[in-house]
């Protein structure tokens, strides 16, 4: 889960000026223990917080600058929001994340070069060793003009620092090096999707020519690194809280369908739920996080498909359930942990007898796709299965399929919506 809190939260903004005033920060009422609650019941693993957004407003009090919760009423000033947020992800066995925007729009010695460089590792290393065990930092490549130039970021040195101080921590950017993002903010991975890519097609954060972003929503099968994608949307239509956006909140269907968007086409979900003004989540988000649950658990976790008996067919697989069911939405996954070889696959139901063809073939086109990878979910009208044939006929190496699940998700209008996406 992402949590976007800071200036805008307060100005009513997405992207703040860096000459915002610290004394209108005051989420008199911030819970982070709410915030991790939340996410844990949701079945989120990891929460990420922005610590500072592109206005340069520092959530903790960094001895960088002057602009940070310190020059804020909230806590007093002596207040760290990171801190908190940190300690309620392991108060409630999640893991914590940091967002810390290269573009800092508040820092004079912003598009000096070096100088600016200093700062922004001086930033990182407070936040790298302050904090406990950080399991993702989360780099976004947005570059600002300024009167001095244009920073160009020294992202060895950067990803260097985060090596150096939690080398266990997941590196992310558009660039990776650890996990890719997956070019678009709409909570949609690529229909086709590998978690190797060729580095060269990205070699820097920021970009967002088509090349790029092609690459980065499909990856590639003879990439030669393995960066998965993992993709990042908003709850709200903002990545901040906003009131005006109170009634725009995705619900748990919507939310199910991203899901499926994106873990259900090998990537991972990064979704963001913006505390309010109060520094809490609100009672609609909560809700809807809830639903998500509540209908993931309803729609994927009942595999209709359990007890079936397998066989081969010509090369293919032959699953046979225990009795015909009615189903309208298929997992698959592939061994992840040996590598992603499927590159081409089609699943067929069996007929009955007077259903034939005319040269007595029984087995009729369900779906198809290409990539499996960790998750692959495709929906299809409602049918009643009695066999399911999965029949792959492109691979890139041997072809282990782990498993195929069948699933029922009987909501019409969000199936629809979701399908659209293809
Ligand atoms: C982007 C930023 O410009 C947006 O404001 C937001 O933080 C998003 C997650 O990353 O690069």
């Amino acid at each position: 889960m992402f949590v976007h809190l800071g200036m805008n939260t307060f100005t009513g903004r997405e992207w703040g000026e860096g000459t915002e005033d610290p004394a209108i920060f005051d989420p008199q009422h911030l819970d982070a223990r709410q915030w991790a609650r939340t996410a844990h019941e949701a079945g989120f693993g990891t929460l990420v917080l922005t610590a500072k957004h592109h206005d340069g407003f520092c959530l903790w009090p960094s001895a960088t600058t002057s602009h940070t919760v310190a020059a804020s009423p909230w806590r007093g000033g002596s207040g760290d929001v990171v801190r908190e947020a940190a300690e309620a992800c392991a108060a409630e066995g999640i893991r914590f994340g940091i967002y810390c925007s290269p573009w800092d729009r508040n820092a004079p010695s912003y598009g000096s070069g070096r100088g600016y460089d200093d700062l922004y590792i001086a930033q990182l290393t407070e936040l790298l060793t302050g904090y406990g065990d950080v399991a993702e930092v989360w780099f976004d490549g947005a570059v600002g003009e300024t009167a001095r130039g244009r920073q160009s970021y020294d992202w060895d040195r950067i990803f260097g620092t985060v090596r150096a101080l939690q080398p266990d921590a997941v590196i992310f950017s558009d660039a990776g090096p650890d996990v890719r993002w997956v070019g678009n903010e709409d909570g949609v991975a690529g229909a086709t999707c590998w978690s190797s890519i060729d580095p060269a097609r990205v070699p820097t954060p920021g970009r967002s020519d088509p090349w790029s972003l092609d690459s980065l929503r499909s990856g590639d099968p003879d990439g030669q690194v393995w960066r998965p994608a993992e993709t990042d949307v908003s709850i709200r239509p903002g990545w901040f809280w906003h009131e005006h956006e109170n009634g725009s909140v995705l619900d748990g269907g919507a939310l199910l369908d991203l899901y499926l968007a994106s873990v259900g086409r090998n990537s991972k979900l990064l979704l963001n739920v913006p505390p309010n003004r109060d520094g809490l989540l609100e009672r609609t988000d909560v809700a809807a996080l809830r639903s998500f649950a509540r209908l993931r658990e309803e729609v994927l976790g009942t595999d209709l498909l359990a007890g079936a008996t397998i066989s081969e067919d010509r090369g293919a697989l032959v699953i046979t359930p225990p009795a015909p069911v009615v189903a309208d939405l298929v997992t698959l996954a592939e061994d992840i942990e040996q590598g992603q070889h499927v590159a081409a696959f089609r699943l067929q139901v069996e007929v009955a007898e007077d259903e034939a063809a005319a040269d007595g073939e029984r087995w009729r086109p369900l779906t198809s796709g290409t990539t499996i990878g960790h998750l692959r979910a495709l929906r299809f009208p409602p049918i009643g299965v009695r066999r399911l044939r999965l029949v792959v006929d492109l691979t890139y190496g041997p072809a282990r399929v782990r498993s195929v699940s069948l699933h029922r998700d009987a909501r019409g209008e969000h199936r629809r919506r979701a399908d659209s996406h293809d």
